[in-house]
């Protein structure tokens, strides 16, 4: 029987479904099912089924790749109403994950068995749609609504410990073999004369506050409208029967398979997943890195301590002086303490990591034993060598040399080592034990199990790692410094910092330029400029308005003033007329005669340079994919996940609608606005940035 198979074991049905490598609920699996349920209606010699998964879980949901395709029968909804129509009863086996159209079928059958530890969850509104093969209408009938709702609206899967609690799972399976726990449920059912218990059948659940809970989605929401329409659907199972719920159900089901942010959505899913494939790992095995060293104990290499030492390894961080070293160890607790605030993990293990995992010394000795070390010491490339130089000196044979630099050139680093194989950059995010992205840079001698080995470094620290080539500021940092840019010029010409950032923030991202510059500091851009002061174009525009507030020592949120001032205890700033003040002087020294912009333009002109700057890295070789561009923006600067990334919305507007954007801003600008060569390139021949993720 293909995916699906049928046996019958001592009056039992044993219907497996396997799919490797999730199970995911295609087509073909659709069909066996069906088969399967209908062969089980006249199987005299089965009086119960049981519906379990092959592999590591049960169902890991529909099959995304077949979203956006014309649907092919059998539908998901009418096999799990063929399950739930069945005159015998059918059990649901459960272990590893039910997921979305997977909880779906579980919720389809009359009784439901799960492995200790399963995860049961609806998470289809981060691919931007709801359940929609009845999970709308039976969950909240299961478990009550307010459950359903916080399930189905967060995507957030709970235990099969929870899950029995909440009344959607009857009984723990123990043992770790779903198939015997279901067959010996099924076996307890048939003996007690159980009978078919269709969900469906349960009364309407009661209703809550349902304005209330749409406020409070719409409020969090920042433009994503999944979950608002998900919970739309819940609504409708209190007020409506059964069968007029599932169509109600259908009809916002279908509406949501239709938005952009549908698409969106599925392009960050697959773009997170087809990020660490690369050509040069395939097949090479990683080296050691059980003892990681950590160069410098400031913030950066604090957060990398942190990350480490939470992911289980051996950290010893060296810094110049004693009390440096002290100082770093504090702040690592810190940070240990803060994430025991936040649930993620247990005094106990705070302990152990700090008597036994961290070591915070003086001097590079300490490092004799190290697999992989990382410097995060002062952005300077002399200082720079001179740890490389020791590093070289101390480290065994085979170690691992990295760079956290967020913009020096890897490749004269390695250079300056008599191993140059063995150096990468390995970018980390501030605070590098929160943020999810790394950027992995690798130099032109940077052997392939070196980067197979930061790689899987990446996945233990639980980060999303993304391929760079080398150039000032990478992928990310080297794109933002064009479109911030685009911003300031703006601000030049006449509109607001505050309104920049109140644009873009209801375009979707989790903060505007000027907010994220008082969140990293004025100085940093500060210097950013003076370092570049040396190459700067005579038609370069400078943003004298950022050095007048650097000057001033408004450094953001760190002096409690930067664009925006930020009250004692407050993180949300509020606006300066000063600011505005030095913004008008700014202007009036350049001559320039402001002008007004709708927030319409201002989005425009940060997305054309976004992906203008995206197809040179793209061309330079930079970044490897339009997609692997688009994970970094997800994960590393609060672009909107809905929009699927600067590649992806580049896509959605049309090519052609970008560089035709370029063109009119170059008729004032034609020095900044210059369009990518491979921009204009795939929009001559009708094609889009994710042609070049297929190649
Ligand atoms: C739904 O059910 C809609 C219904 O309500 C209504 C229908 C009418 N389909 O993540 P991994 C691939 S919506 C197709 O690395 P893990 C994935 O791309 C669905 N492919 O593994 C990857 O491929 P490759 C609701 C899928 O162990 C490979 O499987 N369900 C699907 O880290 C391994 O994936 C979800 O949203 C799929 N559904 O995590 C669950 N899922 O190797 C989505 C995975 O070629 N999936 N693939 O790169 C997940 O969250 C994780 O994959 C899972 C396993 C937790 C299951």
């Amino acid at each position: 029987m293909g995916l699906v198979a049928y046996e019958v074991e001592g009056k039992v049905a044993v219907v497996t479904v396997s799919n490797a490598p999730v199970n995911a609920l295609s087509q073909a699996v659709r069909a066996g099912l069906s088969e399967a349920i209908e062969r089980f209606q006249s199987d005299a010699e089965a009086d119960i089924a049981v519906i379990c998964g092959a592999g590591r879980l049960f169902l890991g949901g529909a099959d995304i790749t077949e979203f956006g395709k014309p649907p092919m029968s059998p539908g998901l909804p009418e096999v799990i109403n063929q399950i739930e129509a069945s005159t015998k009863p059918v059990v649901a086996a459960v272990h590893g994950a039910a997921l979305g159209g997977g909880l779906e079928v579980a919720m389809g059958a009359h009784y439901r068995v799960a492995l200790a530890g399963a995860k049961l969850g609806v998470p289809e509104v981060k691919l931007g749609i709801l359940p929609g093969a009845g999970g709308t209408q039976r969950l909240p009938r299961l478990v009550g609504v307010e459950t359903a709702l916080s399930m189905i609206t967060s995507g957030a899967p709970i235990t099969a410990e929870a899950g029995v609690e909440a009344g959607l799972i009857d009984k723990l399976g123990v043992g770790g073999d779903a198939r015997a726990a279901g067959v010996a449920y099924a076996q307890e059912l048939l003996a007690g004369g159980a009978a078919v218990r269709p969900t469906g059948a349960i009364a309407p659940p009661e209703a809550v506050d349902f304005a209330a809970v749409q406020a409070k989605l719409k409020a969090k929401a920042r433009g994503e409208v999944a979950a608002s329409v998900a919970a739309e659907a819940v609504e409708a199972a209190t007020r409506l029967p059964f069968a007029e719920g599932l169509a109600e159900e259908r009809r916002l089901f279908m509406t949501l398979m239709d938005t952009p942010q549908r698409a969106g959505l599925i392009h960050a899913f697959f773009a997170e997943r087809a990020v660490a494939k690369l050509p040069e790992i395939v097949g090479v095995a990683p080296r050691k890195f059980g003892h990681i060293g950590v160069i410098g104990g400031g913030t950066m290499g604090a957060g990398i301590a942190t990350s480490a030492a939470l992911a289980g390894l051996v950290v010893t961080l060296v810094e110049r002086e004693q009390a440096a070293a002290d100082t770093a160890r504090d702040t690592i607790t810190r940070n240990l303490n803060a994430g025991i605030k936040r649930g993620k993990l247990s005094e106990a293990t705070r302990d152990a990591i700090l008597s036994d995992k961290l070591v915070t010394t003086v001097g590079y000795e300490g490092l004799s034993q190290a697999d992989l070390v990382i410097e995060a010491v002062f952005e300077n490339m002399e200082v720079k060598k001179q740890v490389f130089a020791e590093l070289d000196r101390v480290l065994p044979a085979g170690a691992i040399l990295a760079t956290n630099t967020s913009y020096l050139d890897v490749d004269e680093i390695a250079a300056s080592t008599s191993r140059p194989a063995d150096v990468i950059g390995l970018h980390f995010f501030s605070p590098a034990h929160i943020m999810k992205l790394l950027e992995v840079v690798v130099a032109g001698k940077t052997a392939p199990d070196v980067v197979a080995t930061a790689f899987a470094l990446g996945k233990r620290l639980g980060k999303t790692s993304v391929r760079a080539g080398v150039c000032d500021g990478f992928i990310g940092n080297r794109i933002l410094a064009h479109y911030r840019t685009a911003a300031d010029h703006m601000v030049l010409d006449g509109a607001s910092p505050y309104q920049i950032d109140k644009a873009l923030v209801e375009f979707g991202f989790a903060m505007g330029p000027y907010q994220v510059s008082d969140l990293a500091g004025l100085d940093i851009g500060y210097m950013t400029r003076q370092r570049k002061l040396a190459d700067a174009h005579p038609r370069d525009r400078a943003p004298t308005f950022a050095d007048a507030l650097y000057h001033k020592g408004w450094l953001g949120q760190k002096t409690g003033h930067g664009y925006y001032i930020y009250d004692e205890g407050s993180r949300v700033g509020r606006k300066d007329p000063e600011v505005e003040e030095i913004v008008a002087q700014a202007r009036a020294d350049a001559g320039v005669t402001p002008r007004a912009f709708t927030d319409e333009e201002i989005v425009r002109r940060y997305m054309a340079a976004m992906v203008n700057e995206g197809a040179r890295v793209l061309a330079e070789g930079i970044a490897q994919r339009p997609s692997d561009i688009d994970v970094v923006f997800l994960a590393g600067y609060g672009f909107p996940r809905w929009r699927g990334g600067p590649m992806q919305h580049g896509d959605a507007q049309g090519l052609e609608s970008i560089l035709a954007d370029i063109r009119e801003f170059a008729e004032q600008d034609d020095h900044y606005w210059k369009s990518a060569p491979l921009l204009e390139q795939l929009a001559r021949e009708g094609r889009s940035f994710d042609s070049l993720n297929k190649s």
